[in-house]
């Protein structure tokens, strides 16, 4: 089932690509083995501290050969296995012994053992850029440079919101769907995020996507969409509360901006997981979001905002030509 791009949504997209495995919800794509053939060109990022690596390569798809991100991330532990990994272990390598200090390699068994592939395919040049390692620069982000320069950007250019678009149309991603409030004006869908495995609670991950279509970020939001912000953190956190057992004292709940997707969401994060995006200069806490609508209505219209784009960002060189940093 091939779904049309949503009615209105003609701009000119970067990533739009001839579809391969995209568009829907993907349950022929999800049959094939999605790394078949897969060839490495390159090492865009990894990370010892966060057991990650982001690759760049091919993937033959339809006899013709696509461009692929995956991203790979040892899962976390789990700490109902961790006593079977060190009881059971059959054979535990002794690296060192000093006094009471001693190293080990364990050979875990495969079911805990697991390493979380994310594939984008196919993938942009855009998305190669996004993951790959560049130096950063601050931008200070006026009302009105976002009114001259980076909204007709946005217009003109963004990553496709399709998949958004199959999660509220129930096309991908149904059977996770952990809360809905179907208000189109007001409600919205809560739900594991792409990067977490829902194993354990501690990288708990979670994003609501409202319903109501054409809020782009932070930037749209004024005082008429109270209601809505208010829904999404109340029946967020009773819904996580329900399912998890977590309770909203014990979650990190944030807009990004700017966001990689202009479709209004919200992150609902395990306050003790460092996710990528939670640093000041990205993430905004929803609770201080209705506050400062609250206090003025137009307060993201005209307020500076501050946030880093990478260095070959075309958005970076627009604020260059206007003089703008
Ligand atoms: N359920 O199909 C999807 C889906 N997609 C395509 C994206 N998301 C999805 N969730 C579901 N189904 O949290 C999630 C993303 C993200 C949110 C969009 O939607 O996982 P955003 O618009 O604010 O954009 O949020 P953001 O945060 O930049 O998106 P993203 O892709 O997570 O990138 C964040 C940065 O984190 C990247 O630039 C990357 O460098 C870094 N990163 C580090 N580790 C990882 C990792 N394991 N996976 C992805 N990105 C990582």
């Amino acid at each position: 089932m091939v779904t049309m791009a949503h009615p209105g949504e003609k701009r000119k997209r970067e990533d739009e690509v001839e579809n391969c495995g995209a568009g829907d919800g993907g349950s022929s794509a999800a049959a094939e083995h999605p790394l078949s053939g897969f060839q490495l060109q390159s090492v865009l990022r990894e990370s010892a501290r966060d057991k990650t690596i982001f690759l760049h390569g091919k993937v033959s798809c339809k006899e013709q050969s696509a461009d692929a991100v995956v991203i790979l991330e040892r899962a976390p532990f789990q700490a109902d296995a961790v006593s079977r990994l060190l009881g059971n272990n059959p054979e535990p390598k002794l690296q060192l012994k000093n006094d009471i200090y001693s190293v080990y390699h364990l050979n875990p068994p495969p079911e805990l053992n697991e390493v979380k592939a994310t594939v984008i395919h196919p993938a942009t040049e855009k998305h190669i850029k996004k993951y790959m390692r560049q130096e950063l620069y601050l931008i200070q982000e006026t009302g009105e440079d976002y009114r001259n320069i980076t909204l007709p950007f946005i217009e003109s250019q963004s990553f496709s919101i399709q998949w958004v678009y199959n999660i509220l149309e129930k096309k991908a991603e149904e059977d996770r769907i952990v809360h809905e409030n179907p208000d189109q004006e007001v409600g919205f869908i809560l739900l594991p995020d792409f990067k977490w495995n829902q194993k354990q609670v501690d990288d708990l991950y979670l994003i609501a996507i409202c319903h109501k279509r054409g809020i782009k970020s932070l930037r749209d939001l004024n005082g008429d969409h109270l209601p809505l912000l208010k829904n999404v953190l109340q029946e967020g956190q009773e819904a996580i509360l329900k399912q998890y057992g977590v309770q909203g004292n014990h979650l990190r709940i944030y807009l990004h901006y700017q966001p990689s997707y202009y479709h209004l969401h919200v992150h609902f994060v395990a306050l003790g997981h460092e996710a990528p995006g939670i640093t000041v200069e990205r993430a905004h806490l929803l609770s201080d979001v209705i506050q400062n609508l609250e206090m003025d209505s137009q307060y993201y219209s005209k307020r500076t905002l501050t946030y880093t784009l990478r260095s070959d960002e075309p958005l970076l060189q627009k604020f260059k030509e206007a003089g703008r940093c």
